[in-house]
């Protein structure tokens, strides 16, 4: 029996170098032992004809949310065993489509869950100039697709809430999706608090998807300069499950012990946004103070204080402020 596939998301061309196809994503609720098919259409809309081919394959994302790829059946849950395109050579042209075929045969044993892979359909190399030599380029575009067998249960765990830049400050949630199911929207929320309770500030990232078995960093930015204190970070995040999962870390900011870093002045915040950027203090920003961080970035006395010279914000400091310190006396010097 042929089942309808929902199309959660369909897109009305995706276009790679005048290779388009009609739909970036299936997203399949299957059964054991059941046969789904779905169709895509594939068009050539350049001036020549072109063979494509069309293929399966595996695919995850990084903790960054990028994209990886595998050959099929590499992971655990890859829907490449049950997948199969059909024609999988083709040649269309100038301005030709076709429809591809999809079938997705779900063996009649098969543990509730997402399973997924991806369909890509490549181009023939073209010589192409780039950067006066001519390299050979393939378009390739790839249709997700995902099947779920059954109802899995939204499931994860924050792994790590961890501070970096104080100046303003942001942290970075590490996600896990300990269950089965594909979240397609993992909400995170951050609300940073005093040591009296006071709400400082509360802040929603967009949410991220994650497949089952996949670690997300989900970066909050607050905006929040906070002077020395303690602070505490409450972090929730909505897997789209009943619970919502809480987590929470203390952050202790030290007032700064600042020292002369030469002669025989304190560096200064000239603009008072918390960087010391006048790191001799002779009450002028300029390529002297540059050279001197530049000289004495590692020593103690600038590593003790990280907060008032971390001005790319890191959190912590090292010859990227030396850079950005550089970038910040060009922004201020016409
Ligand atoms: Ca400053
Ligand atoms: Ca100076
Ligand atoms: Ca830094």
């Amino acid at each position: 029996m042929r089942n309808l596939f929902v199309l959660l998301a369909f897109v009305p061309a995706l276009s790679v170098a005048a290779l388009e196809v009609n739909l970036l994503e299936v997203d399949l609720a299957v059964s054991p032992g059941q046969v789904h098919r779905f169709s895509f259409v594939v068009r050539n809309e350049t001036e020549v004809p072109e063979t494509f081919t069309v293929y399966v394959g595996d695919w995850d994302r990084d903790e960054l949310g990028g994209n990886r790829f595998y050959p099929p059946g590499t992971l655990p849950s890859s829907l490449s065993p049950w997948l199969s395109v059909t024609p999988s050579s083709f040649t269309l042209g100038p301005g030709a489509a076709r429809e591809v075929q999809g079938t997705v045969t779900v063996p009649s044993a098969v543990g509730v869950g997402a399973y997924w892979g991806i369909v890509f359909v490549h181009g023939e190399p073209r010589p192409v100039e780039h950067q006066g030599t001519t390299v050979m380029v393939a378009k390739r575009i790839g249709i997700k697709v995902y099947a779920t067998v059954g109802s899995p249960r939204p499931q994860g765990d924050v792994r790590r809430v961890e501070f970096r830049g104080l100046n303003p400050l942001w942290l970075v949630v590490e996600f896990a999706n300990s269950g089965r199911a594909n979240l397609r929207e993992v909400q995170v929320g951050v609300e940073v608090y005093d040591a009296q309770g006071t709400l400082l500030a509360e802040v929603k990232p967009d949410p991220v998807p994650t497949l089952p078995g996949g670690v997300r960093w989900v970066v909050a930015e607050t905006g929040l300069r906070l002077g020395p204190g303690t602070y505490l970070a409450v972090v929730k995040v909505d897997v789209g499950g009943p619970e919502i999962l809480a987590a929470q870390a203390a952050l202790r900011v030290r007032p700064l012990a600042l020292v002369p870093l030469a002669g025989g002045s304190l560096p200064r915040d000239l603009d008072g946004d918390g960087l010391y950027e006048d790191i001799n203090g002779d009450g002028v920003f300029d390529e002297g103070d540059v050279a001197l961080f530049r000289e004495l970035w590692g020593s103690a006395a600038v590593q003790g204080n990280a907060r008032a010279f971390d001005f790319d914000n890191s959190g912590r400091v090292d010859e990227e402020d030396v850079k950005a310190l550089e970038e910040l006396l060009g922004a201020r010097s016409p």
